[in-house]
Parts: C-alpha cells; sequence; structure tokens
C-alpha cells in the first residue's frame, strides 16, 4: 500500500524524444505511458523529470569533431557515452509526450542544462558531484519511498534510483513503468548494479 506522507512517484524523461519517432528512441518507450497514466492515481504526490539540453550540448556526439553517436569519450569527470543530438531545451523533441498526464505533477525537475555536464541521475549530474536539488525538496517534503518509472531503465532511471539509495532513501524500480536502450549490455548491467544497491524490482501491479 502506498503511504501519502512518505511515498511518491518519480516519472523519469517520458519526452517524445525517447519515444518512437524520436532521435533516441527507446523500443517501445511510448508504451510506458499508459501505465505511469494509471500508477499516477494510485499515488498522492508525483514528480517528472525532463533531460533539457542546450544546443550543442558535450555530451551530443555532434559537438565532438569526427564522433559517432554511441561512441564514449573522456570528460574531465570520466567517461561519457556520446549521443544523437536530443531534448533541445524548448523544443518538441523536449516535451513530454502528449498522453503523458503531467497536471497532477508537484514538481518537474530539468537536468542535463550546464553545456559541459551531462545528467543521466534526477539527483546528481554526470560528474557524480553537481546536485539538482531534488535530494533537498523529497527530504523536505519527508518523503522516504521513491518509486521509479520512465525512461531509459539503464540510464537515467537506474541512476536516478542508485543516487537515491545514495541520498538515504528507499528506492523501488516499476519494471513495466519503464523501457531501456540496451546499449551493449548496459541493461544487464544496471540491473546487478541496482540489485545490489538494494533498489527492489516490482511491477505496477504490486501497487
Ligand atoms: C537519457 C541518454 C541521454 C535517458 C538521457 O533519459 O535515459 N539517456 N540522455
Ligand atoms: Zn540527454
Amino acid at each position: 500500500m502506498i503511504n501519502p506522507q512518505t511515498d511518491i512517484l518519480i516519472i523519469v524523461d517520458v519526452q517524445n524524444d525517447f519515444c518512437p519517432g524520436g532521435p533516441l528512441a527507446v523500443t517501445d518507450g511510448e508504451r510506458v505511458v499508459p501505465v505511469i497514466n494509471n500508477l499516477s492515481g494510485k499515488f498522492s504526490s508525483r514528480v517528472l523529470t525532463q533531460d533539457w539540453h542546450p544546443v550543442g550540448h558535450s555530451s551530443f556526439a555532434s559537438s565532438h569533431d569526427g564522433a559517432e553517436p554511441y561512441s564514449t569519450i573522456d570528460m574531465a569527470y570520466g567517461a561519457q557515452t556520446l549521443w544523437p543530438d536530443h531534448c533541445i531545451a524548448g523544443t518538441r523533441g523536449a516535451a513530454f509526450h502528449t498522453d503523458l498526464v503531467v497536471n497532477n505533477a508537484d514538481l518537474i525537475i530539468r537536468k542535463g542544462f550546464r553545456p559541459a555536464i551531462d545528467s543521466y541521475s534526477a539527483f546528481f549530474e554526470n560528474d557524480q558531484n553537481t546536485p539538482t536539488g531534488l535530494t533537498g525538496y523529497l527530504r523536505e517534503r519527508g518523503f522516504k519511498r521513491l518509486y521509479f518509472s520512465g525512461l531509459a531503465t539503464d540510464y537515467c532511471v537506474g541512476f536516478s534510483a542508485l543516487d537515491a539509495i545514495k541520498s538515504g532513501f528507499e528506492a523501488l524500480l516499476i519494471d513495466d513503468a519503464c523501457r531501456a536502450i540496451d546499449l551493449m549490455g548496459s541493461l544487464a548491467n544496471m540491473k546487478d548494479q541496482l540489485a545490489k544497491a538494494g533498489v527492489s524490482t516490482i511491477t505496477s501491479g504490486d501497487i
């Protein structure tokens, strides 16, 4: 049972560019929408996240001479996968999927807006040090148990759940409310990390 005081649904990056037809489409990405809309009604609080990059962001392959999408480069903070251009702030591609229920969200947190740092996690950017402010927001409101949904399981959803544990929250991943990119074993690797960190995997029917 959901406790309205302590439990919150976190809906990660359900944006057009990650859905079929987008430049970084996640297979069956749009299928999370009805599952999440249904789950939304079972919680009394929800937070949405939005990948929100400036033109020429450093995580785009197009920003690095001769680099191919899905290759890896060394950034000041470590290895970074390079992506096709996606989720440019203010564009249709960065907007939420049109069928996603968004008006009941308490907060929309944007991430990845610093030109030189990517941010998969909703809590810390990829330097693992720059906070988005979400930890403070959730703590101040007294939330303890965070339920994760959205895109993509092996990147933004997974890293958010791992950081939730690091920040002292309980974290659960709702498997059928997420879809993965699965780049060179990234899904299996993330599932392993999630299990080791103590993130439980559940399905929407468990709620
Ligand atoms: C994401 C790659 C790049 C995600 C965002 O939302 O999982 N993946 N930017
Ligand atoms: Zn991104």
